[in-house]
């Protein structure tokens, strides 16, 4: 079993235990969040929250709250990004969005949910047994999360001027919209750690790289692939005029770009030396993946 595979098991089985079904009639809600957390997904954000703080030394148990709560966010944002008001998308991980399996009030309603237990998880003692250091997590996740980052990023994915933007506003938008949450995942770990300035610095260049090569690796799966094998809709960025990497650069233009992104990723670990093996693996998994 592959290092990803296991680390997901151990988070769907900790997001099962943190979001146990409720007799009555607001076990809806709490079926459809459990219908989004427990459905799939590579969980690479998690997995960027475990290794991180495996490489200060501490274990999968010490980060697994922190890394179920970073996926409580995700899947708040892949089911409100899915409703008709946003991509209007029918397919998630190969199965039928929440507002179709429940309806949009109830998806709504599942969203707001995981976004706020995720912060409930964090403020608990698995977070962190250090007050102080559970503040930084919610401090940091709030902020990777809301209008300065992926919801603020989501806003202009959703603008006017989203069709005429240019490579530094592509990025920008991605930065936020994406790449603000893989940056947090990176962090977190060097939080729990209570790590140094210095290693701090070097994860956050390490995911600033990462996050936008997995944002361009999306961009080239929506043009080349199915949604068959991605289990989500293809081509829908392309359908709606907006621009998008592989449109500024072309296929092997942003092949190139991905590539480049992910060695000075793999660069920016330098300071860990051979511990980061794992977080290099984990760039290249990016830049291969097929899903
Ligand atoms: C609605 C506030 C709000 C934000 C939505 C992240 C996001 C913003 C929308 C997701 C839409 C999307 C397809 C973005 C492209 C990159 C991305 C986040 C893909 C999905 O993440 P994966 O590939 O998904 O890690 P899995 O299913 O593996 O977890």
């Amino acid at each position: 079993m592959s290092r990803l595979t296991a680390r997901a098991e151990s988070v769907t089985r900790r997001l099962d235990a943190l979001l146990p079904l409720v007799e009555g009639p607001r076990g809806r809600v709490v079926e459809a969040m459990r219908y989004s957390a427990l459905s799939g997904g590579k969980r690479l954000r998690p997995f960027l929250v475990v290794e991180s703080a495996q490489l200060f030394g501490l274990s999968e148990a010490a980060a697994l709250d922190t890394a179920a709560a970073v996926e409580m966010i995700h899947c708040y944002s892949l089911i409100h990004d899915d409703l008709p008001a946003m991509d209007d998308s029918d397919l998630r991980r190969g199965h039928p969005t929440v507002h179709v399996k429940f309806d949009d009030a109830t998806a709504i309603l599942a969203g707001d949910g995981l976004l706020t237990e995720a912060f409930a998880v964090l403020a608990g003692s698995g977070g962190h047994p250090d007050p102080a250091v559970r503040c930084e997590l919610v401090g940091g996740l709030a902020a990777a999360s809301g209008a300065a980052g992926m919801v603020g990023g989501q806003m202009i994915d959703l603008s006017p001027i989203r069709d005429q933007l240019d490579l530094a506003g592509i990025t920008t938008l991605q930065e936020l919209k994406t790449g603000a949450l893989i940056v947090f995942s990176c962090q977190a770990g060097a939080i729990l750690a209570q790590a140094e300035p210095q290693a701090r610095q070097a994860l956050r260049d390490y995911a600033t790289s990462l996050g936008l090569a997995f944002q361009i690796v999306d961009d080239l799966l929506d043009s080349e692939s199915t949604p068959e094998a991605l289990g989500k809709p293809t081509g829908q960025d392309m359908a709606a005029g907006k621009a998008t990497f592989v449109g500024q650069l072309g296929i092997e233009g942003a092949r190139e770009m991905a590539s480049g992104l992910v060695a000075q990723a793999c660069d920016s670990l330098d300071v860990f030396g051979d511990r980061a093996d794992i977080l290099r693996k984990t760039a290249t998994f990016v830049l291969e993946r097929t899903r």
